[in-house]
């Protein structure tokens, strides 16, 4: 009687198991729980191309990081950037974005002015002409995608979380136009 229990049991244990030890990340990415059982697979690549466009998934953490600080993409060719806030913590102290500035701006004064635009996501507005693009603000477990077209100049271009202190606490890094 008891065996008959737990074979029954047992199964369904380990379904729930597995529906609650998916998060965010497994569903989006889907195959973390494939690549345990199956090491052909490639490590996943958070820079791909798929059909000519360059897209990057990105994620910012409660550690104030980016999973990378540096990618290249084509000049003149169309970005595609899914970007997630996997952090825990409230969006009114973690919150992320990624704002990709224009050549030659001053990421620190664009951070200064930034952290004084609280009421416009800190997207500060004398700087909006040198911004490529950027993501909306995000709190805990949101994601947002964003498309745009690749500078045609070569070059660095700095890339930020304007939230107040993000940049300076090493939340940037550089898309490369090559
Ligand atoms: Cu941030």
């Amino acid at each position: 009687m008891k065996l008959t229990y737990f074979a029954l049991v047992l199964p369904l244990i380990f379904t729930a198991c597995g529906d609650s030890a998916s998060d965010l990340s497994h569903h989006n990415h889907g195959h973390s729980d494939v690549q345990a059982e199956d090491s052909v697979e490639p490590p996943y690549n958070p820079v791909s191309v798929i059909g000519g466009v360059t897209v990057i998934e990105m994620m910012g953490n409660d550690r104030m990081r980016y999973n990378l600080d540096a990618f290249s993409v084509p000049a003149g060719g169309l970005v595609k950037v899914n970007f997630r806030n996997v952090g825990k913590m409230p969006k009114a102290v973690m919150g992320h974005n990624v704002v990709f500035l224009k050549a030659n701006v001053d990421s620190g004064a664009f951070a200064t002015a930034a952290a004084a635009a609280r009421d416009n996501e800190y997207i500060p507005v004398q700087f909006e002409d040198q911004i490529l693009a950027h993501t909306n603000l995000l709190g805990s477990g949101e994601s947002d995608t964003i498309e745009f077209t690749a500078p045609n100049k070569s070059g660095d271009y700095e890339f930020l979380c304007s939230f107040p202190a993000h940049l300076f606490a090493g939340m940037r890094g550089v898309m490369t136009v090559e």
